[in-house]
């Protein structure tokens, strides 16, 4: 077992910055900066219903999920060529190579493009090239994650699933994203059903707003891997123990948490928890310009609003690749630079 070193309060910050780690929850659509929704909307000629970047943000105050996804998808409305979706993946990508972030897994929602007439072929070959060329330029292993929008009908998400098919080498695995409540795990049996015999991954976010059962129901009906967010589940006990004994990962995103007002503060967030219950739970960005920060950002300030330590940090980071699908090899390897990193935070006096 690797032996932690202290580091001092001052120092966590620098470490949560310098760690390797990967990156298993974030929706591409939602790293678009306001800066950038506009300069798409003024090479494509689409028209918003904000005035300026500053109005934009301005709206970015929200009371739930629902209401930072009406916003969320009006902001998506501005992709339509390959170009676009490729240079929304490498900012996101050269800004994730900025917080040291080794791998990501990235979710991408086809449904909210194919229903405005944007071809399959268009989201996903814009979105792999990018995750190619910032592997060749800067290191970065990434890869894609398929969603489907849970507001809409299992027979749409069939026909999405159905369009992604032929590209289906450009994609690792599929999730279930938008709406949770009223649209529990359940409705997508079938369709996940089918993704498993074609081999793919499956996660899916439960426990954002929903229920535990929401989070069973991942797991005993759509055969989840990992759940996205999953923090509703430390209310039920027998839930935990069955994710803790699996080592089934959490991915926690926890400046979304506070955005979407899951917690009503920071340090209200059940992090430690959820890690001190023994359960494989990772920090994630989200939507990160949205909910104000990327994935440095949200290690640092809920470390900051929460009694966690060095301990912590390397849980998470370590955590990070064992629930990530990467090859074993590729995961060996970021858990050996891991202790390096946390190596070179030993203090000496001398
Ligand atoms: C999402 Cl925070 C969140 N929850 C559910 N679906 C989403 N899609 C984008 N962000
Ligand atoms: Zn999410």
């Amino acid at each position: 077992m690797f032996k932690i070193p202290p580091v001092s309060a001052a120092r966590l910050p620098e470490l949560l910055r310098a760690m390797p780690k990967a990156e298993l929850h974030i929706h591409i659509e939602g790293s678009l900066e306001p800066e950038l929704i506009f300069a798409l909307a003024q090479r494509n000629g689409v028209t918003l219903p904000y005035a300026s970047v500053q109005a934009l943000r301005s709206a970015y105050a929200f009371s739930n999920l629902q209401s930072f996804l009406d916003i969320y998808y009006a902001g998506a409305s501005v992709l339509l060529h390959e170009q676009d979706f490729y240079d929304m993946a490498r900012a996101y990508l050269a800004r994730a190579v900025q917080d040291n972030v080794v791998h990501a897994e990235i979710f991408f929602d086809p449904q909210t493009h194919t229903a405005r007439g944007v071809p399959m072929e268009t989201v996903i070959h814009g979105l792999h090239r990018a995750c190619q060329d910032a592997r060749a330029e800067s290191g970065i292993s990434a890869t894609l994650i398929l969603c489907f929008l849970r507001h809409l009908s299992e027979e749409d998400a069939f026909a999405t699933l159905e369009q992604a098919l032929p590209w289906q080498d450009k994609f690792i695995g599929v999730g279930l994203d938008s709406s949770e409540v009223g649209h529990p795990p359940e409705k997508f049996a079938r369709v996940f059903a089918r993704c498993r015999e074609l081999g793919l991954h499956v996660v899916a976010h439960a426990g954002e707003e929903g229920p535990p059962a929401y989070i069973w129901s991942a797991l005993d009906v759509l055969g989840a891997e990992r759940i996205d967010h999953g923090v509703q589940a430390l209310h039920d006990v027998a839930l935990v123990q069955r994710l803790a004994q699996n080592r089934t990962p959490l991915t926690v995103c926890p400046l979304s948490n506070q955005k979407l007002c899951v917690f009503p503060n920071l340090k209200d967030h059940n992090l430690p928890q959820l890690l001190e219950a023994g359960l494989c739970a990772t920090v994630n960005s989200d939507d990160p310009a949205y909910f104000g920060g990327y994935l440095n950002d949200n290690l640092v300030q809920v470390f900051a609003a929460t009694d966690m330590t060095a301990r912590h940090a390397y849980q998470l980071a370590s955590n990070s690749f064992e629930a990530s699908f990467a090859p074993e090899a590729d995961k060996r390897l970021w858990q050996h630079r891991l202790k390096e990193v946390f190596e070179l935070f030993v203090e000496h006096d001398y």
